[in-house]
């Protein structure tokens, strides 16, 4: 997949507003387990609740760890190598959950920013987590 020149303008416009944005990470994760309960296995030692302070956590871990994706956008693979190691080889999540936490970041993301979030941005988007994604679960064969 290609991430255009054009890909990473939409990328760092839409991105401003999202860096520093935890409460999108724990909207996100909230959606998933909501939508598509067998993810929440994966947090067995989680509270799952609403408002939950380890959901916040990990929202702010992850909004945190696309934002260092997006800075960094010529080197994913360098980037993300060691969270690549962690999801394949601790936490062995199965790749299919990447697409549905992608998805409900997207719906986060068009919810709450809805003027910046033109079919244009949302199909970058779409490419940058599509591409974030495979880097994470490059590892498990
Ligand atoms: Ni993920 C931990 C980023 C997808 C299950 N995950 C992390 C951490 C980051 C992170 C950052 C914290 C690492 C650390 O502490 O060193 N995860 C990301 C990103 C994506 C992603 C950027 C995709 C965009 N993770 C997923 C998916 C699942 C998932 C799809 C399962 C449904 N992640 C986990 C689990 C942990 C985790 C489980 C450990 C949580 C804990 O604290 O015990």
């Amino acid at each position: 997949m290609v991430i255009s020149a054009e890909d990473k303008a939409q990328l760092r416009v839409l991105w401003d507003k999202v860096a520093g944005r935890e409460d999108y990470g724990a909207e996100a994760i909230g959606r998933m387990f909501e939508t598509f309960p067998p993810t929440k296995t994966y947090f067995p030692h989680f509270n799952l609740g609403q408002g939950s302070p380890q959901v916040e956590l990990q929202g702010k871990k992850i909004i945190d760890a696309l934002t260092d994706a997006v800075n960094n956008i010529d080197d994913l693979q360098g980037t993300l190598s060691d969270l690549s190691d962690l999801h394949a080889h601790k936490l062995r999540v199965d790749p299919i959950n990447f697409k549905l936490l992608s998805h409900c970041l997207q719906v986060t993301l068009a919810k709450n920013l809805p003027e910046e979030f033109t079919p244009a941005v949302h199909a970058s988007v779409d490419k940058f987590l599509a591409s974030v994604s495979t880097v994470l679960t490059s590892k498990y064969r």
